[in-house]
């Protein structure tokens, strides 16, 4: 704050304006709809629905879920320690669970910080030795000459630096350098367009270093990669206003919040994707939880880069159940499904329920016409890992299209097709 008041300052005195992204209050009632759809995965607490996402989004939010908070972070700490450390394994099926990613337990830290607490201990220690260990690990897959790509993604690279960067941990010059030369130099691009996620999360990583001054050698490059990343996602906005898509506005508006700029450009390119989003939770576009999660603190003007010090002590309104209203269709509506690059093609008309997701048109077709398929769960719900007997390699996905080319926005769980429509499932690389 007070850097950006000896900015506005310094601005005013060159007679150009400052200009900062505001979000202006959303309607309460919209955001606790989107509260609610946190809690049934709050209560549900099997393995591999377990995420610290929701705890970071909702400890960011307005909002509140009282004593089943602390209990999630209790489930959590448990789970993570247990196969991070492989402690206090009493059954046999947990040595089987396999390790959180780099990118899950760096959203573990930064759960750990959204409840004031800094990583610490002997079991805290060896968590950030781990996860400094992962960065080394990707910052050799990169390689000195920066051909080679992290095993995970860019995205998670930079997860990993904000995490420790808010436990103020400080990491060598040369691991931050990576994520800076791949700012620099267009490397984190997906299918040669750019991801605004991925160069979100790095200019929130950025952000951070900034204004914790962890990296003072670095400090002007850092401070130039703010900015390449600031222009990148101004420029990346779509004629309805939203940054990339509508998924990654709420990353985009996080790093944005964070920002300032001379002239208007900035604080109405975020009015307007204020009112994008607006309208796309009135359309119902937030199902999924991992989303939902990266969207609440926008609503609430925080960012990841709050956890340096949040505020746990902030009023926030108790989030009550949803009064459920199933929604009872007996319309059928006919969706084709194709995979024609397979070895042995597929295509059928599948006939599902209105309203049912494509996850279940999947399992339709395998029921009935011999369709194959298999799932990896995730943060973000199932990932569809292989089609037809054919797994996706290294650096290649199951890409979900709807025909002939226009890719999904949303995963199997989440997307639910139209009547008459075609999807076609198609192995590209990334
Ligand atoms: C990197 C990335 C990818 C990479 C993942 C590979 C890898 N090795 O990292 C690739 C390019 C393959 C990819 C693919 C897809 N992605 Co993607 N991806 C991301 C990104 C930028 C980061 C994910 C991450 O690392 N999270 C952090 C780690 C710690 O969490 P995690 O759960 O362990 O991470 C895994 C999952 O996220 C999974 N994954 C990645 N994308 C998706 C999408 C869905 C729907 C699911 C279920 C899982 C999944 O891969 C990660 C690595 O294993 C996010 C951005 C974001 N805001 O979250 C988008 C994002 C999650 N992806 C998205 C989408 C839509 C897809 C696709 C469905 C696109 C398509 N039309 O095919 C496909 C998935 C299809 C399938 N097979 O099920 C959307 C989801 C929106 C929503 N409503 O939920 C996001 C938010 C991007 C966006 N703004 O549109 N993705």
């Amino acid at each position: 704050m007070r850097h950006l008041g000896a900015l506005l300052f310094l601005l005013g005195g060159l007679g150009a304006l400052a200009d900062v992204c505001e979000v202006p209050e959303v309607d309460s009632k919209l955001v606790e709809s989107l509260g609610q759809r946190l809690l049934p995965w709050m209560d549900w607490l099997s393995l591999e629905h377990l995420n610290p996402s929701i705890y970071v989004g909702l400890r960011l939010s307005s909002l509140q879920a009282g004593a089943r908070e602390a209990f999630y972070l209790h489930i959590l700490k448990l789970n993570y320690q247990q196969r991070l450390l492989g402690l206090a394994i009493d059954d046999d099926s947990s040595n089987n669970q396999a390790k959180p990613s780099m990118g899950q337990l760096a959203l573990y830290l930064l759960a750990l910080r959204a409840n004031c607490e800094f990583v610490g201990g002997r079991k805290g220690d060896r968590l950030v030795s781990q996860l400094k260990r992962f960065l080394e690990d990707e910052k050799r897959a990169i390689g000195s000459n920066h051909k080679g790509h992290p095993r995970t993604s860019y995205y998670q690279y930079g997860l990993g630096i904000l995490a420790l960067c808010v436990h103020q941990k400080r990491l060598h010059d040369s691991v931050v350098g990576k994520l800076l030369y791949a700012v620099e130099h267009d490397q984190h691009l997906q299918q040669d367009r750019l991801s605004v996620d991925t160069v979100a999360m790095a200019g929130l990583a950025f952000t951070c270093l900034e204004q914790s001054n962890l990296n003072p050698n670095q400090r002007h490059r850092i401070s130039q990669a703010i900015s390449t990343v600031q222009q990148k996602i101004l420029k990346a906005q779509t004629s309805e206003g939203h940054f990339g898509n509508v998924y990654s506005t709420p990353l985009a508006l996080q790093l944005l919040m964070n920002s300032s700029m001379p002239g208007e450009k900035l604080g109405r390119a975020c009015l307007k994707a204020r009112a994008a989003l607006l309208a796309s939770m009135q359309d119902g576009a937030f199902k999924n939880v991992l989303i939902i999660s990266q969207l609440l603190p926008v609503l609430n003007g925080k960012s990841y880069v709050d956890l340096i010090s949040p505020d746990c002590k902030a009023p926030r309104v108790l989030l009550q159940p949803a009064v459920e209203t199933p929604s009872q269709t007996q319309e059928l509506i006919s969706v084709m499904l194709k995979v024609p690059h397979a070895l042995q093609p597929y295509r059928h008309r599948i006939s599902v329920p209105a309203g049912a997701s494509l996850e279940d048109v999947l399992k339709k077709a395998q029921e009935l016409t011999g369709f194959t398929y298999e799932t990896r769960n995730s943060l973000s719900g199932p990932y569809l890992t292989s089609v037809m007997g054919k797994e996706a390699g290294e650096r290649e996905f199951w890409q979900l299209l709807q025909a002939p080319d226009t890719p999904l926005l949303e995963g199997i769980a989440d997307y639910t097709p139209k009547d008459g429509q075609t999807i076609e499932l198609r192995l590209v690389s990334w």
